[in-house]
């Protein structure tokens, strides 16, 4: 498109790369050309991503072994770049997780702390360490991944609603303050996505994890990864808001069209 933002040699920061939307996302912007700092705590799933992309693409790739939720690990990954990498254009700021499907009163302390901390300050802390920079370069663009449970609760998700509530907060607030420059901030909030989430949420139970996704079309990754894509090549006078996405058999938090073999 004649007016597009083009991302060929731009650097690309992605939180939770190794896995789900966050790999997808890799692979859209590997393929635009974009240099990318893939963040995870698995490094070992990172680090392969990287050199494949870097092959495939001829792109730059830093795999970066990161913990989000350590506030000074994020300040000190950031400030560790060289000065070429830290010109962060786009900070994909997508990782998270649900940790199980309980009611808020019998929520685990370690889920309540899981989420919080990954979910709300994990995002804040990599907010905090790299828009600083944007603002001073006056350009930049921030696409947070949020969700439909930012805009709906669920039972048994009233935790990690809470959490992708707070994220829709956050995208609001940052839009703010940032303006007057020429720093954009997105939100691309998706519904059911088949991808490592479930397994996450139930702590590995791969058979109830399936069962989110059985008898229905989810949204794969790479629909999510289309929409961050489009988002970040928007002309540069043109903020995206918020993306709200669900597959087509899904039309609200727990309105899902199953079509099992005897229906
Ligand atoms: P996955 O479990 O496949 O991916 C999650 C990613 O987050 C992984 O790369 C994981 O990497 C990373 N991550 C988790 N904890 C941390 C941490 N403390 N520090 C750094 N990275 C971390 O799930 P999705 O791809 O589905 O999830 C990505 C985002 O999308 C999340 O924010 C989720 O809430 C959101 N989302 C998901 C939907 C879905 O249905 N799947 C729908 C709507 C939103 P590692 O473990 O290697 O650190
Ligand atoms: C993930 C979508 O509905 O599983 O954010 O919470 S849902």
């Amino acid at each position: 498109m004649e007016n597009s933002f083009r991302l060929k040699d731009r650097i690309v920061f992605i939180t939770g790369a190794s896995s789900g939307i966050g790999k997808s996302c890799a692979l859209s912007f590997a393929a635009r050309g974009a240099h990318l700092i893939l963040a995870a705590r698995r490094i070992e799933r990172v680090e392969t991503l990287a050199t494949e992309l870097a092959r495939a693409h001829g792109i730059q790739t830093l795999p970066l072994e990161l913990d989000v939720t350590n506030r000074k690990a994020v300040f000190d990954a950031v400030q560790d770049l060289s000065p070429e990498w830290r010109k962060v254009e786009v900070l994909v700021n997508n990782a998270g997780k649900a940790l199980g499907l309980d009611k808020s009163y019998e929520t685990k302390i370690e889920h309540l702390e899981g989420m919080m901390e990954t979910n709300v300050k994990g995002l804040v802390h990599v907010i905090s360490a790299i828009v600083p920079g944007m603002v001073e370069r006056n350009q930049g663009h921030v696409i947070q991944i949020g969700s439909t449970a930012g805009r709906w609760v669920y039972p048994g998700g009233t935790v990690y609603c809470a959490t992708k509530h707070a994220v829709r907060a956050l995208n609001e607030g940052l839009k703010m303050d940032v303006h007057g420059t020429n720093v954009r901030v997105s939100s691309v909030d998706p519904g059911l996505v088949e991808t490592e989430f479930s397994i996450v949420r139930f702590d590995g139970d791969a058979e109830r994890a399936d069962k989110v996704y059985a008898d229905m079309t989810p949204l794969s990754p790479h629909d999510v990864a289309d929409a961050v894509l489009w988002c970040a090549t928007r002309p540069p006078h043109v903020n995206i808001s918020e993306i709200l996405l669900m597959c087509t058999d899904q039309s609200h938090a727990t309105l899902i069209n199953r079509q099992t073999s005897d229906s």
